[in-house]
């Protein structure tokens, strides 16, 4: 039997923070995990550095199920997104090394391939309707078969999603900045860009667009019911989702579909939401919500339930967390979408990543485990960076959900 020799957490900001797990076995085999929580990363590098390390060294690296029931249940304080990110982070380590150690990709310790590659949707976003509609020109151009539209809100500004630099960054600032929301507005303005897309390059391909927890219920139902003719592949996160009962009022009013999941952490987060079939899409990830083997629970329940996966992938996710979705979204059965928004530039430099992209589609490398390399002297280069995401706040000056 191998056995855990050695954990390493690495905090580095090469273009934005991420906190990577490395095990390594005493027969040389590396594994590596995602722990990135955006604006809350060095309390998962502590939760792993303080809390799971004592516990991992002298473990048998082979034995992923019983890790994972060690860890959660172990901990007695349960789910939660901190928690999560830090068992998915081992999680993602072990399948790794099972990897390598079989020689074999992890997909197909997964089953293998259930479909060719993994249709991926970008982010087309803009200052104003033109600007939004070049940028939706630009993926489709780039072969991307799959487009969601953000664009900012005439005069009130602060709106999600609306890209900068050259990739979309919402954890900019050393504290966080505060943005004005104004509902009716949004709710005004958002429908017409949206036709003003499908207007412009006709049904040939997905339209998504993340309405990003800001509007209530009774409001989400106005809002799908008025874009039904865009035909959207989905509206995502339409309200808070603590209260997953409150999706049955939006279902009872639009066939537009819905998405929700990349803030929760469990299968118990999304249970009603599933088994109810009250969203069609299911946007949990490896890194968030307890790694390969508890997402794959996820989807499985998901599939019961003809709800389909729709994984998060923005910005915050490293290489390592993508990479491991790639191989679970080839595999699963009742796979859907996978969100993917590349990384800056620096990153590069940092991961070296087996997926590729081609024809709108990721696929994942064929090397034995992730595929993905970590390169510690060069994280070096990028110390960590403090950043927040940003904060919202209603014209009156309350706080709202960003
Ligand atoms: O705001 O990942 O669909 N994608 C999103 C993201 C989230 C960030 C938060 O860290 O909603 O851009
Ligand atoms: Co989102």
């Amino acid at each position: 039997m191998s056995k855990i020799e050695r954990v390493e957490v690495f905090v580095a900001s090469p273009g934005r923070t991420f906190v990577t797990l490395r095990i390594t076995t005493d027969d040389g085999v590396t594994g590596l995990g995602d722990a990135t929580l955006n604006g809350r990363e060095l309390a998962v590098a502590s939760y792993l550095r303080d809390h799971l390390v004592p516990l991992l060294i002298g473990k048998d690296p082979a034995r992923i199920e019983d890790m994972w029931q060690y860890l959660y249940r172990g901990a007695y304080w349960r789910r939660g997104p901190v928690t999560m990110t830090a068992i998915a982070a081992v999680d993602t380590a072990l399948w790794d090394i099972k990897g390598k150690t079989a020689g074999l990709p992890v997909y197909q310790l997964l089953g293998g391939h259930s479909r060719d590659g993994v249709l991926v949707y970008s982010h087309a976003s803009g200052t104003d309707v033109p600007s939004l509609l070049d940028d939706v020109q630009r993926y489709l151009e780039l072969g991307y078969k799959a487009v969601r539209a953000q664009a900012a809100v005439p005069d009130v500004g602060g709106t999600y999603g609306v890209r900068k630099g050259k990739v979309y960054e919402p954890a900019a600032t050393e504290l966080p900045d505060e943005q004005p929301w104004d509902t009716e507005a949004y709710l005004g303005f958002a429908p017409t860009y949206l036709e003003a897309v499908r207007e412009r390059f006709g049904f040939g391909f997905h339209l998504l667009h993340d309405v990003h927890h800001r509007l209530t219920p009774i409001e989400a139902a106005r809002f799908g019911k008025s874009v039904e003719a865009c035909r959207l592949f989905w509206m995502e996160d339409p309200t808070p989702a603590e209260n997953q009962e409150a999706f049955r009022l939006i279902r009872q009013h639009t066939t537009t579909p819905i998405a929700v999941g990349e803030v929760m952490n469990s299968i118990w987060d999304v249970q009603h939401l599933i088994t109810e079939q009250l969203i069609d899409y299911v946007r949990t990830t490896v890194v968030h919500a307890g790694g390969i083997t508890h997402l794959r629970r996820i989807f499985d329940l998901a599939a019961l339930y003809q709800v389909r996966t729709g994984s998060h992938g923005a910005t915050d996710l490293s290489p390592v967390s993508m990479a491991a979705a790639v191989h679970l979204d080839i595999s699963v059965p009742n796979f859907g979408i996978q969100e993917h928004m590349g990384h800056p530039d620096e990153a590069a430099e940092v991961f070296r990543t087996g997926v590729t992209f081609a024809d709108g589609m990721l696929h994942p490398s064929e090397e034995p485990g992730l595929g993905v390399e970590y390169d510690e002297k060069a994280a070096e280069r990028f110390p960590y960076q403090q950043r927040y995401l940003p904060v919202a706040r209603r014209l009156d000056g309350s706080v709202h959900d960003w």
